[in-house]
């Protein structure tokens, strides 16, 4: 093979796993297959520097930052949308449509899709080569990003397949995904750098980067909704078949798009995806439908900036601005305080929201927070509400900054300011009633002791009245007590208490994690257990032993030494052992014989069989160290459906990674229960 044939192979092949990762999302080879087929691809381009092209997979971060951007026309307009803010103005957009089309009762076919919190981008192609990338800018003219554009890898620096148009302008959204974007921000806080405030402005500012290497750092990704110009070749007239040719020219979609007939489908659509909004590992702002007969489209043409074939059905804003009325501190179960924003309430990514969390007194201090600031406030996803910004023009002159409490705001006992500062801790520990709640709430939930019908109201009753002060308290209220409670009827009473006698039959990791060590989870706790067989090994082991058991770093070991050695702590285990609560000493095969002995594993995505927990606990009794995250010490991954990062990860450094029904016949081999 000549030098020229295996260059052409090698970039082949590396463009084919490209399209099938981030493209069709299947994965076909592990990222050290990939890798070292790039670095032999960058060997030979450095031998033979006269057969580099640009469009090769090596070629995505171009040598030298831009001095500026320039300027790009766009032959064809990149329009916006029209939006419509309920399900009426989404059928008057219908009725619309029909009127203008002659359409009478029948039902139009409408393409829908997801719209994407992003930067709208144009990516030109000529003779299927990557030529240009631009902003939408005013619809008009833009910025030249090519050198941006090039480091997405979704977007292909060489189109696939044949048939293409010579020149050929795909449009589409370039947006940052939750996690990456959460990612970015926390390397910038760690940094103690500026974070984004959402994940467009992540995505607009990676793109505005004269340095293409910043850009080429930042997870981006590319969903493509239509094209623009093209010459010298022929396309669908309906807007799905097009969307379906990009696809096949390696082009990346939203998987979600979707043809349906008729606005009462387009508004099912809308409340299905409402639902799942929080779940899409993406923001997304509304839904897009646009008139999918690309005749019909151009009968109906366009006002303005805004086409009359297409609209955007809004979804409730995920950014509002709102008053911050006061800031209160929370105390944790660990003692950790933290400042909260209570807020005029205000309607925000679907919800009324009357707090905000304020992380620590960093954030307050980056902020420039002061109480009776005007703020926008974000809800996005599961993730609790968060103050974004301050806006600081409307500050009032009666603002007020925020004084950090001198002394616990719940016991009123000292507080502690750990060494980097942000974060202040109540020293007050078992005496302080906020420690006191949260040490119940964790000790009773489903993982812990899972001590049913013991919600947070009751928690706060029974620390409120000085009936129970620690865990051990619950095992000795007596039935009076209980039924001296708000909402306790003896039924309720009966079931608790039943509850109550059955959580004593517990395990010892459970045990172990249910008392609320400070970064004591349950892998943790699971590993403590395993490694020390009883709770009595465990209480007498000192830092040096702590260090042995797989996780197990010299914070951690400090947190434990120091509940172990603090003399209520133990009178409380005392107490709950002297209640009934027992459990089996955990038998401890020597390790060296365990199949899995000196391995590290990690588990990732979604498993079918076995909750992940469980998949823990079979590869521990196995012998291996189950961890977190992915680093090059890692044996294998176990990957299911929806795994992220983990998994690129191991396929960055090249750790194996197994699917469930590899991981099954593993266990099974081992003579492990499934
Ligand atoms: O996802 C989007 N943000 C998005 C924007 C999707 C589309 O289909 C669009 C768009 C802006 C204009 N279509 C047009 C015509």
């Amino acid at each position: 093979m000549t030098p020229q044939e295996e260059i052409a192979r090698l970039r082949r092949q590396l463009e084919d796993w490209n399209y099938a990762y981030y493209v069709l999302d299947a994965p076909e080879v592990p990222d050290a297959e990939y890798d070292r087929t790039f670095r032999r691809l960058q060997v030979l381009e450095r031998e033979h520097p006269e057969l580099v092209t640009p469009d090769s997979p090596t070629q995505r971060v171009g040598a030298e930052p831009l001095s500026q951007f320039g300027e790009v026309r766009h032959e064809v307009p990149m329009l916006s949308l029209d939006n419509a803010f309920s399900a009426e103005e989404l059928r008057d957009f219908d009725r619309r449509v029909r009127e203008r089309l002659g359409a009478g009762d029948e039902a139009v076919e409408y393409a829908c899709e997801p719209k994407l919190d992003g930067v709208a981008v144009s990516l030109l192609y000529e003779s299927g080569r990557l030529v240009r990338g631009a902003t939408r800018g005013d619809g008009t003219t833009g910025e030249d990003i090519t050198h941006n554009v090039r480091t997405v890898a979704s977007v292909p620096l060489r189109l696939r397949g044949k048939g293409y148009p010579e020149l050929l302008e795909v449009r589409g959204e370039i947006y940052l995904p939750r996690e990456g974007f959460e990612r970015i921000n926390t390397e910038a806080r760690e940094r103690g750098e500026k974070i984004f405030v959402n994940p467009r402005n992540a995505a607009a500012g990676s793109l505005r980067q004269l340095d293409a290497s910043i850009t080429a750092r930042r997870p981006l990704q590319m969903c493509c909704y239509s094209v623009g110009l093209f010459r010298g070749g022929e396309m669908p007239d309906r807007h799905s078949e097009i969307l379906d040719r990009l696809h096949r020219w390696g082009l990346r979609l939203n998987p979600e798009s979707k043809v349906v007939r008729g606005v009462e489908a387009c508004e099912d659509y809308y409340q299905s995806l409402a639902e799942r909004r929080d779940g899409l590992p993406y923001d997304i702002d509304g839904i897009v439908y646009k008139v999918n007969d690309l005749g019909a489209q151009q009968r109906l043409g366009f006002v303005s900036r805004a086409p009359r074939w297409a609209i955007a059905r809004k979804f409730p804003a995920q950014e509002e601005a709102t008053r911050v009325v006061a800031v209160e501190f929370q105390v944790g179960r660990t003692g950790a305080i933290t400042p909260v924003a209570r807020l005029e309430p205000v309607f925000v990514g679907g919800v009324t929201v009357s707090n905000a969390t304020l992380h620590n007194f960093d954030e307050i201090a980056r902020l420039g927070l002061q109480v009776g600031d005007r703020v926008i406030v974000r809800r996005a996803g599961d993730v609790i509400p968060q103050v974004v910004s301050v806006i600081a023009a409307d500050r009032p002159a009666d603002a007020r900054a925020v004084q950090a409490p001198e002394v616990c705001p719940v016991c009123g006992s000292p507080v502690e300011r750990e060494e980097e500062g942000a974060v202040l801790r109540c020293l007050g520990g078992l005496i302080c009633q906020a420690q006191q709640k949260a040490a119940i709430r964790h000790f009773v939930s489903r993982r812990a002791m899972d001590i049913d019908g013991l919600g947070e109201k009751l928690v706060e009753q029974l620390v409120d009245r000085e009936l129970v002060a620690t865990v051990a308290d619950l095992y000795r209220l007596p039935r009076e007590s209980w039924l001296s409670l708000e909402r306790m009827g003896e039924k309720s009473v009966d079931n608790l208490l039943a509850a109550l006698e059955a959580s004593k039959d517990t395990t010892l990791p459970r045990f172990i994690f249910a008392l609320g060590i400070r970064e004591v989870g349950e892998a943790t706790a699971n590993n403590l257990a395993s490694h020390f067989g009883s709770w009595e090994a465990l209480a007498a082991a000192d830092e040096e032993a702590l260090l042995e058991v797989p996780d197990v770093g010299p914070v951690v070991a400090d947190h434990l030494r120091q509940f172990l050695d603090t003399r209520d702590n133990l009178a409380v285990v005392a107490a709950l052992r002297e209640a009934g609560v027992h459990w089996p000493d955990v038998a401890r095969p020597p390790r060296e014989q365990l199949p899995l002995d000196g391995q590290t594993w990690v588990v990732t995505g979604k498993l079918e069989n076995l909750d992940r927990n469980a998949a823990k606990a079979r590869l521990e009794a196995l012998g291996a160290r189950v961890a977190g995250s992915v680093s090059a010490k890692t044996h294998t991954v176990v990957a299911g459906p929806g795994a992220g990062s983990k998994l690129g990860k191991a396929e960055e450094l090249g750790v194996p990674v197994i699917d469930e029904a590899a991981f099954l016949d593993l266990l099974a081999q081992h003579g492990a229960q499934p």
